[in-house]
């Protein structure tokens, strides 16, 4: 492996202070080589920590299997350690960084012995951009390695550009004993640093996704006056070459990816639109010297759910993890290649479940439930680059220009399809009163509904409070804000059946909402905001129930008026730092609905 020259002195001291606290047999710094990723690559292999999958048919390609209670993210063992426990809100749970650094330090204590510490240098965002921003993350996991080289930049280029004394996110991570009673997932945004021990999931482990990009960096941007925002990021090219960009929140597993790569729907082919994905999960967002917004995605990868990934839902992933992948917790054929509950193709008659036990269909537990062959959060880790509709301003350094934001849950009933805020302020007022229901991305009760205000309950690295301070504050700062809207793609109808086909027929909502950003399309005034009137959204080759639209649009003000109720007692739990803007938007919406 290369040797490389550290000249950054905080870094090589820190680095060494960690090894004497987790007592690594040795220490190997990541040089984004592709020599060294294969050597990478071959050791696991032989460990048995990743298989290696059927080469012609899935080439690059690797497996990997989670610890069965380590296959989501861990909210409840998820900390933000400020000095003062107001700094955390109540959207965070909250220890001392003097607690928290003794609780964990005491797991870490030795928790490399006889394993290697790797240390990988990364950039989130384009190396040298003044969007970007470093980590170094070390770790006993050539798993988190590997995924790392997938997911950011890594490697000598980004030791050069941190020279002799740039800043960079202190990041530690060890597997430790696996254990669930020992697994810390911890932030210090004052002392820019994250430790995580004890689990080897994706979410609590690949350390410049969640942790650094959302948590730290929400943390920063606030300081900096920008936004880290759990936002897919997506282009929308018309026949004459003009890209509208949107940027969108929506909660884990309801739809960022898939909406992020769509193929537009029959019925719009003759309007010759193309999408450009530039990302899927985090948006970095700054306002440019033209007083608009602009975002870059900070990561060069997609770390996506698995189950229902096929050629119907997602067709150009389906292209994307065909080579360079890993996959976890997923099924493994006989023949080295993959399946997942949802996948193409028929479904296998025998192979090995994500728990590495024989699977066959109609397999049975105690319970007599049937058996997964793939866990519910099952994964893929997968280049950006290989994807068909991988935008070509990846890598541009202050990314692209947003047009609309969109606001988006997972709601059976109350929120329409879409609508349109009426100004800036009232949009955060919609964001911070954001709700949907749960899915396998979070341990806890499926389907059960929770606030998520801007789908950031989980990633919101400081007080809530002052982030919804934070985003009215920016809106002030820009000459030319993107609009707000918000979308429900999940509606359903008396029966409990979707009243939305969804997937590439958003298209067609997307297309209303760039419209409405452009001004080139009216609308409809209601109490909640501006809703499309039917005739504008283009249904050509889309046949839907008689009255889905109606309902799909429809405003019930007594279910509204309920909400109103679960979004004050969310609201309420801020107490006074709430901003008093919020609650002017609250009483104007609780009018508007009266009248
Ligand atoms: C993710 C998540 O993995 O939001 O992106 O859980
Ligand atoms: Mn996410």
């Amino acid at each position: 492996m290369a040797k490389i020259q550290i000249q950054h002195k905080r870094l090589k001291d820190w680095v060494d202070k960690m090894a004497r606290m987790c007592e690594p047999e040795r220490i190997v710094w990541i040089d984004g080589s592709e020599v060294q990723k294969k050597q990478l690559e071959q050791e696991a292999v032989s460990s048995g920590e990743i298989i290696q999958l059927n080469q012609e048919k899935l080439p690059g390609c690797f497996l990997h299997r989670t610890a069965p209670d380590d296959v989501a993210r861990t909210e409840h063992l998820t900390f933000i350690c400020t000095k003062r426990k107001r700094d955390a809100g109540p959207n965070n749970n909250w220890m001392s960084p003097q607690a928290a650094y003794r609780k964990a330090g005491a797991i870490f204590i030795g928790a490399m012995k006889e394993r290697t510490m790797y240390v990988i240098p990364f950039s989130m965002g384009p190396v040298g951009s003044p969007f970007s921003k470093v980590g170094v993350e070390l770790t006993d996991s050539i798993y988190v390695v590997l995924n790392m080289l997938i997911m950011t930049r890594v490697g000598s280029a980004v030791l050069m550009h941190l020279d002799k004394d740039g800043e960079f996110t202190k990041c530690l991570h060890s597997k430790a004993q696996l254990d669930i009673n020992k697994r810390l997932i911890l932030h210090f945004p004052e002392d820019n640093t994250i430790w995580s021990v004890g689990s080897g999931y994706g979410g609590n482990v690949l350390l410049g996704k969640k942790c650094l990009s959302l948590r730290i960096a929400s943390f920063i941007a606030r300081k900096e006056h920008w936004l880290a925002e759990h936002m897919l990021i997506m282009g929308v090219e018309e026949p004459n070459g003009h890209i509208g960009y949107i940027a969108a929140a929506f909660p884990s597993a309801c739809g960022k990816t898939n909406l992020a790569m769509l193929v537009p729907p029959q019925g719009l082919k003759v309007k010759n639109y193309r999408i450009w994905t530039v990302g899927d999960d985090i948006a970095w967002m700054r306002i440019d010297s033209d007083g608009s917004l602009w975002a870059i995605n900070p990561e060069t990868g997609f770390f996506g759910v698995a189950p229902s990934t096929n050629s119907k839902t997602n067709p150009n992933m389906v292209a994307t993890i065909k080579k360079d992948t890993i996959y976890t917790n997923v099924l493994l054929k006989p023949d080295g290649t993959v399946w997942w509950e949802g996948a193409d193709g028929d479904v296998p008659q025998e192979g090995i479940d994500w728990q590495g036990r024989a699977w066959k269909p109609g397999s049975l537990d105690a319970n007599r439930e049937p058996i997964k062959a793939a866990h519910a959060n099952s994964r893929f880790t997968t280049p950006i680059a290989n994807c068909p509709t991988a935008s070509y301003r990846l890598e541009q350094h202050h990314g692209v220009p947003i047009s609309a934001i969109i606001f988006g849950g997972r709601r059976a009933h109350l929120t329409p399809l879409v609508y349109e805020s009426f100004n800036w302020q009232h949009g955060v007022f919609v964001g911070a009163a954001m709700a949907s229901e749960l899915t396998a991305a979070q341990v806890g009760k499926l389907g059960e509904v929770r606030r998520d205000p801007m789908a950031m309950l989980p990633f919101c690295g400081y007080n809530m409070s002052d982030y919804f301070r934070h985003w009215l504050d920016t809106g002030k700062c820009m000459t030319k804000p993107p609009k707000i809207f918000h979308v429900n793609w999940f509606r359903t109808d008396k029966n409990g059946k979707f009243l939305w086909p969804g997937f590439r027929e958003n298209l067609r909502i997307l297309e209303w909402i760039l419209q409405r950003s452009s001004g080139k399309v009216r609308a409809k005034e209601t109490a909640i905001g501006y809703i499309p009137f039917h005739s504008d959204i283009d249904m050509t080759g889309l046949v839907l129930g008689e009255d889905a639209l109606d309902e799909l649009f429809a405003i019930n003000k007594k279910d509204w008026l309920e909400e109103l109720k679960r979004i004050k007692k969310f609201f309420k739990q801020f107490k006074k730092d709430l901003p008093e803007e919020l609650w002017q938007e609250y009483e104007a919406l609780s009018k508007r609905l009266k009248e």
